[in-house]
């Protein structure tokens, strides 16, 4: 039938979404789609794999809607989910559908899921871990030179910067190490926009039976680590369910292994792209948490956050959010939003007086929980790095380093580098 109402909505609605900036899967020119997202406005319409969004590139913005509490992460709000257009043969449905836990649920029932697992990451509490952390590092440092090939090259990323946050990570939840690997490699096709759909649902499949088993054999075996702590977890509260613990357990691993190899990695890159600066910091005239904090708001190690949805129209200045749209969250604009950290946001500068004041671990009641363990790692490994390999440099050119074809997570797919 075609009805003029129809007919004029479908007008509108493809009006709406005229201009919609497509987010390349293959990566192929971040700081190019950066910028285009930064000069489509406060809100950007975007087009993640043929599904429309909202996105925020502005600090301050951003600030509001992670308070605002008209969003919500429940994919039930979600317009697109709720009639059908969206459905799980849509690659980045992993994101967003990744079951019941404190990265899915917002209100009182969210501070019920995450409260335990906050207070167990507090820098306080993380002081405790700090020695295991550094011997860690030490470890997989002695492994370098020997992972060297004929020509002296070594994969940074593979040999360091993946295992060190899984190693941590791994202790924190009470993962043995044997199964490290298969995470990492279970991960990395997540993630990988290469892998088909049916492959990512299979083995995310796969994961929720291996968390599942590993929540019961804690329940029955309780343990000196998180995940037992979540188990055994019940101030007050309703206890938490098997399906919750598996939620917040496969939520840290993927979160706190994924995200902190990014930081490792860009802080490494950024620091020998910028000699100068590195310089200064092997010289104690700049803290290493200078370079931590300025790596995080400049090469944020999350590029773009799926998602939150409208319960109700949001307008934000001349943008009108409507009731059931979805909203991502987009931390790399962020980081480079001139009117927080000035018109030279797009240089790395360690000595920049707005180093700390980014949003790279998101703001409001989903704040990362983790933010302090992922400085605590890298405030380790990054020292540690220099102080043994002073003349470490890159063994190709900075322009040939590969991103691996990931949608939301600022991904590279090997780092080689001469020990020096
Ligand atoms: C990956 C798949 C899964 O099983 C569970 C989660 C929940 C936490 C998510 C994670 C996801 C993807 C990466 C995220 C992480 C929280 C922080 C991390 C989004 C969907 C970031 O990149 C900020």
């Amino acid at each position: 039938m075609n009805c003029p109402h129809a007919a004029a909505a479908r007008a509108a609605e493809a009006d709406r979404s005229a201009g919609a900036i497509t987010i390349d899967p293959m990566v192929q020119d971040l700081d190019g789609e950066t910028a285009r997202l930064r000069e489509a406005g406060v809100l950007a319409r975007i087009e993640l794999l043929g599904v429309p969004a909202w996105t925020v590139t502005r600090h301050a913005e951003a600030r509001q809607l992670l308070v605002d509490q008209r969003l919500v992460k429940d994919i039930e709000a979600w317009e697109l989910w709720r009639t059908g257009v969206v459905t799980r043969a849509w690659p980045l449905i992993g994101m967003i559908d990744a079951g019941r836990s404190m990265f899915t649920v917002d209100g009182a029932e969210h501070r019920r899921l995450r409260t335990k697992t906050s207070q167990a990451l507090t820098p306080r509490r993380l002081e405790a871990i700090r020695p295991a952390i550094e011997k860690f590092t030490d470890e997989l440092l002695d492994n370098l030179e020997a992972a060297r090939d004929a020509n002296g090259v070594v994969d940074l990323k593979a040999v360091f910067a993946q295992p060190l946050p899984m190693k941590v990570v791994g202790m924190l939840m009470g993962v043995d190490e044997a199964q490290h690997p298969m995470l990492t490699r279970q991960y990395k096709a997540f993630f990988s926009m290469l892998t088909p759909q049916e492959e990512r649902l299979k083995l995310l499949a796969d994961l929720d039976v291996f968390y599942t088993d590993l929540v019961r054999e804690k329940t029955a075996h309780p343990t000196d680590d998180l995940t037992s702590a979540l188990i055994l977890a019940e101030e007050g509260g309703e206890p938490l369910t098997e399906e919750e613990v598996v939620g917040n357990l496969k939520a840290m691993v993927a979160a706190g292994h994924e995200t902190t190899i990014g930081l490792i990695l860009n802080a490494v890159r950024a620091l020998l792209a910028h000699p100068d600066q590195l310089a200064k910091v092997l010289a104690g005239e700049v803290g290493w948490d200078a370079v931590v904090e300025e790596t995080l708001r400049w090469d944020t190690p999350t590029t773009h956050l799926l998602m939150r949805f409208a319960t109700e129209d949001i307008t934000v200045g001349d943008t009108v959010i409507r009731k059931g749209e979805g909203v991502v969250i987009s931390y790399r604009a962020i980081g480079r939003d001139t009117g927080q950290h000035g018109e030279d946001a797009d240089a790395f500068d360690i000595t920049r007086p707005t180093r700390n004041r980014h949003m790279t671990f998101g703001h409001g009641p989903h704040i990362c929980p983790g933010a302090a363990l992922s400085r605590v790692e890298a405030g380790i490994a990054l020292p540690a790095l220099f102080g043994r390999f002073p003349g470490l440099r890159l063994a190709i050119p900075d322009a040939e380093i590969t991103k691996l074809p990931v949608m939301t997570q600022n991904d590279m797919a090997a780092f080689p580098v001469l020990l020096g």
